[in-house]
């Protein structure tokens, strides 16, 4: 087994394009400040040095530098284990590709890791991706998960969730496995104990950290290697789609997209775009329009019960609605029935294209908190989702009249507590 000593290649793969930076007087005083941070040994025992390069690729360089080794430094700790990663109950395309990164480097340190989650792709784009690249990702349930032997593991990992968004994370507590590492780029969502973290929200996309770990030297990509290009495609695919296409990318993203861009292989790329929608996934899309409600630039529609296999259509619902002219802020939500676990869940994924609207803060102020302090939801920049569990109420649905008077009261009180953020002034009530 071969390691990699990350910081050796790290003069060879600047993270900045720009060797010659112009002296900025505000830009120099930063530089005093975080030239102090980055102390990196490098293996031959010198200090690392990070001089020469401008303040913003410095300090985004830096923070890479430093996290790299510190991932390094724990795997090496680590050699010859297994390993649980776990995914949110239903992937995107930026944690699925991303947690193929963290394998990869893992198996330089003979570290076997499985890559689970607990609920569906239920995504056309996330099944092709899946299918087309061999993304080692297995779905695995909460009863499954139970069943097993989890002696067999000796941790687990976080990426591109913190634990709050996935059913398989309560029981490795239960079991007694640490948590090795957390790797994500949304809002930290509480206390987290944990040997390695990476967490940083002003990033779009975790595929973006782990680019650029890997530019740093985790695992140098190979171009022939057909795993190193496919998964260079993936990360590729979760940057932009996190990024909205890029068009909420930053200066770090574009940097990762462009490193990518020597790797991924653009023929395969489009193939997992060229996925179709199913006819059920667009049924959700027409009732999310036939539901709408604008007001004060917000729509909001709830699209009623949906198979725990559509689930995905809710964020596609909100996806579309937030084209709409006049539209800066999109909410759709449903009834997810697992018919597996006999559940019901509400379901709920926000979108906004207004720069002054956190989507975390949204929901978490819309919803609130459960009975043990948990929040229903969050999100990152420009989406956001939630999830209130129906308890008691679920199930039953066979009684139409039962399934329907359900379905009012959630939507009611969900437009309710919605609109309550939307029309601040507004008493949400309005008797007819
Ligand atoms: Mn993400």
């Amino acid at each position: 087994m071969q390691f990699h000593s990350s910081l050796t290649q790290f003069e060879r793969l600047p993270l900045t394009t720009d060797p010659t930076p112009e002296p900025n007087p505000d830009e120099a005083e930063i530089d005093k400040e975080s030239l102090d941070v980055p102390q990196i040994r490098q293996s031959n025992g010198t200090l690392a040095s990070t001089e020469g390069v401008n303040s913003l690729g410095q300090r985004t360089n830096s923070v890479t530098l430093q996290k790299s080794e510190e991932l390094r430094q724990v795997m090496l700790a680590h050699r010859h284990e297994r390993q649980l990663v776990i995914l949110q109950d239903f992937p995107d395309p930026d944690a699925l590709s991303s947690a193929w990164a963290y394998q990869l480097i893992a198996q330089q340190y003979d570290i076997k890791c499985e890559i689970v989650y607990a609920g569906t792709l239920s995504h056309q784009e996330n099944i092709a991706l899946v299918k087309l690249t061999g993304l080692p990702a297995i779905r695995c349930s909460v009863a499954a998960l139970k069943s097993k032997d989890l002696s067999f593991y000796q941790g687990y990992t976080l990426i591109d969730n913190q634990g709050t968004t996935s059913g398989l994370v309560p029981i490795v507590q239960q079991a007694g496995i640490p948590l090795m590492a957390v790797i994500d780029h949304h809002n930290l969502q509480g206390d987290l104990k944990s040997e390695f973290i990476d967490i940083r929200p002003t990033v779009r996309a975790t595929a973006t950290i782990f680019t650029q770990y890997l530019q740093a030297g985790l695992l140098p990509l190979d171009n022939s290697i057909n795993q190193h290009v496919k998964c260079a495609t993936a990360l590729m695919h979760g940057l932009r789609s996190d990024t909205n296409l890029l068009m909420q990318a930053k200066e770090e993203d574009f940097m990762a997209a462009g490193y990518l861009s020597r790797f991924y292989d653009a023929q395969l790329l489009s193939a997992v775009l060229q996925a179709n929608r199913s006819k059920r996934v667009m049924d959700v899309i027409e009732r999310s329009l036939k539901n709408r409600i604008v007001q004060n630039n917000f729509s909001i529609a709830g699209v009623g019960y949906l198979r725990y296999d559509d689930r995905d259509a809710i964020p596609q619902a909100a996806d579309f609605l937030v084209t709409e002219e006049n539209v800066h802020t999109a909410v759709v939500y449903g009834i997810v029935h697992d018919e597996d676990e006999e559940l019901e869940v509400v379901v709920g994924s926000l979108r906004t294209t207004k720069l002054t609207l956190d989507p975390d803060e949204f929901i978490k102020e819309a919803f609130g908190q459960d009975s043990s302090g948990r929040f229903f939801g969050g999100g990152r920049t420009s989406a956001g989702g939630f999830e209130i569990p129906m308890g008691f109420l679920s199930g039953s649905n066979e009684n139409s009249a039962y399934a329907k008077m359900k379905w009012e009261v959630f939507d009611t009180q969900i437009k309710q507590k919605l609109l309550r953020l939307v029309n601040p002034k507004d008493n949400p009530i309005q008797p007819e």
